[in-house]
């Protein structure tokens, strides 16, 4: 079974590990956000892609939820005191990952090409593409102003309230991308916020087509367990600018792209104009990630 996935970061790169469980990683493309990439200290930070590559490759911090299991921060500190930008913090393995990558983007590699050679060198069989290799840049908007996203996400804690969610670039879809699209048996959304990490990869126009025009099923899993994000800030937004955390409130993200809400137990079992396959979602180790997609990919 040939899965395409949309995925954000933590949750998404723990359901995507799940699913590379489930079939053979060689049937699964995963395309990730990058609307929250950011340069730091002159690198290209793509935060969403390293998730699902750390994840796939086993090499996350299951913890923290992004960077590297096993990490060190000496050059952190070191940046910190020469009182250089520290307020994102970049791992000492990390950093090797991001010089790699700033390196073959200022020579003119693509986005794509990078990604599918760090996803080979540490060992993934499943494909990995960023939803676009044009520069794709998210913003928040809040009563406090402006932000780009990791300004409001990581320096302001997330701290204000969201009024709108907006997407600077024009995008067209990095190589690959519609053909995964298209030669999927099956499209997932994968537990991930859907205002900051789903919504920017929808806002590429010819990707938000591809799924409008599907021909096959496309399931998205809901991010909140009990009306609860499990980690971030997904509840609140979904209270404030959809009206409510219900399921049918996170349907209400995809309106006319889903055939199907993969809900928790925990959840209201209110009616949806789509089809709701309750579960549980709780993603604690990789055995439950795996029954998820499981359970996902046979609703399909
Ligand atoms: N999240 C934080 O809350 N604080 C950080 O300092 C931070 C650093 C960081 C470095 C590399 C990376 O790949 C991710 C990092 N994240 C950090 C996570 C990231 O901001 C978010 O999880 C995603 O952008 C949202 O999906």
């Amino acid at each position: 079974m040939k899965v395409a996935l949309l995925s954000g970061g933590v949750g998404g790169a723990r359901f995507a590990r799940g699913v590379t469980a489930a079939v053979d990683p060689a049937d699964v493309t995963v395309i990730g956000n990058v609307g929250d990439d950011l340069e730091v200290l002159g690198m290209a930070v793509s935060p969403d892609l390293d998730s699902i590559l750390y994840a796939l490759a086993g090499l996350n911090d299951d913890e923290r939820g992004w960077g590297r299991a096993d990490e060190s921060w000496r050059a952190l500190e070191t940046v910190s005191a020469l009182g250089g930008e520290d307020w994102f913090r970049l791992g000492d393995r990390d950093l090797g990952l991001h010089l790699v990558r700033t390196q073959a983007l200022r020579a003119g590699e693509p986005l794509s090409s990078v990604t599918r050679r760090l996803a080979r060198a540490v060992g993934i069989e499943a494909r990995l593409l960023p939803a676009t290799d044009d520069r794709q840049r998210t913003w928040i908007d809040t009563p406090a102003g402006s932000f780009p996203f990791q300004e409001w996400f990581v320096a302001r804690g997330h701290r204000d309230d969201v009024d709108g969610v907006r997407f600077e670039g024009e995008c067209t879809p990095a190589p690959g991308v519609l053909e995964a699209l298209g030669e999927a048996d099956v499209i997932v959304i994968a537990p991930s916020n859907p205002y900051v990490s789903i919504w920017p990869i929808l806002a590429v126009p010819r990707i938000r087509g591809s799924l409008r025009d599907r021909e096959v099923p496309c399931i998205a899993v809901s991010p909140l367990v009990g009306g609860h994000a499990v980690k971030g800030p997904a509840d609140r937004m979904l209270a404030r600018m959809a009206g409510g955390t219900s399921p049918a409130h996170v349907a209400s993200c995809y309106a006319g792209l889903i055939d199907a809400l993969v809900v928790d137990e925990a959840d209201p079992r209110d009616p949806l104009a789509i089809r709701a396959v309750v579960t549980q979602t709780l993603m604690t180790d990789l055995a439950a990630s795996r029954r998820l997609a499981e359970t996902v990919l046979a609703a399909a």
